[in-house]
């Protein structure tokens, strides 16, 4: 809820690219020092090494903190509009919480200023959101694909909590527990968040108005419903796709219940810049700054 936010919150939020779409001159660089994770969706499929591809999951390297701290270092001396740190995996931020905190504590230590991001499955959120509020992070964006436990067994094949392995329903239903409870949490510490969704047809693409309906209860800021890329090698690699058509349609009828977002570059877990050009490629290595 936004009676919660401190002042330094709100006018972060209005810097943040994600959070607000007039802020779309503001750059964001994601560090990618998250590799695991602790679910598996069945349209997930991560890659370490990958130069060619943009969408979430991909990075060319993964970073150890102190390597983030000078990746940071170097962007920050080329990007004056750099405004936000984000920690979008390759895998899940919270499933790495070591690295994901000792890399905000190195760069906060370095900029205090600088907005700090995570993007998570939400299934870590109850243990760790105060103590991500303590670290100083501002926004968190939790990925919620269904809040009926049957759907949510369909989209994750297996989650992973406290040396146990669940499947199908009990995985949905344990996943979406954690969700909820942990947006309450982040709520009541004054963090920011947002909920992202991916759209599958024939899966949860008539489900998703009910997930806005409720999450809505629970002070999420803004909804980012994105369409499925069919990642090759995932278990979905041979959905069809949502049409711009059909992911309009359905934005602008949760536009009803939650502020939505239209302008997300479904990016990579090492994208750099404004939301509209991904400069990662400058700093990726051999090649640090060779173009700016
Ligand atoms: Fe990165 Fe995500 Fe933070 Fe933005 S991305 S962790 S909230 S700083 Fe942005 Fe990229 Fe869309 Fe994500 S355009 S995929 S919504
Ligand atoms: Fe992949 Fe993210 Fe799902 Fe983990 S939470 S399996 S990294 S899409």
């Amino acid at each position: 809820m936004e009676e919660n936010w401190t002042t330094e919150v709100r006018e972060k939020t209005e810097k943040h690219p994600c959070y607000c779409d007039t802020a779309h001159k503001y750059a964001r660089m994601h560090i990618p020092v998250a590799p695991k994770c602790n679910i598996q969706c069945n349209y997930c499929n991560r890659k370490y090494d990958c130069l060619n591809e943009s969408r979430p999951g991909v990075t060319s390297e993964v970073l150890k903190p102190q390597e983030a701290l000078e990746k940071y270092k170097l962007v920050k001396s080329k990007l004056s509009n750099l405004m936000v740190v984000g920690i979008a995996g390759p895998g899940d931020a919270l499933a790495n919480f070591e690295e994901t905190k000792k890399s905000i504590e190195l760069i906060k230590a370095y900029d205090p200023d600088v907005t700090f991001c995570l993007s998570t499955n939400g299934l870590m959120l109850p243990e760790y959101a105060e103590e991500i509020s303590k670290m100083g992070v501002t926004h968190v964006t939790v990925t919620i694909n269904a809040i009926d436990p049957k759907i949510a067994g369909e989209i994750y094949s297996k989650v992973y909590y406290k040396d146990k392995i669940y499947t199908d329903e009990e995985a949905g239903a344990l996943l979406i527990s954690k969700q909820l409870l942990g947006l309450k949490m982040l709520q009541e510490l004054g963090i920011v968040c947002k909920v992202n969704m991916v759209m599958i047809k024939g899966l949860n693409d008539h489900h998703l108005e009910a997930v806005v309906k409720k999450i809505k209860d629970y002070g999420v800021y803004i909804n980012n419903i994105m369409p499925l890329i069919p990642a090759e090698g995932s278990k979905f690699q041979n959905m069809k796709l949502i049409s711009n058509g059909e992911l309009n349609a359905l934005r602008k009828k949760c536009s009803i219940n939650l502020k939505q977002m239209y302008h997300c570059r479904q990016c990579r877990a090492d994208a750099i810049g404004i939301l509209a050009e991904d400069v990662s490629l400058d700093f990726r290595k051999g090649s640090c700054g060779n173009r700016l």
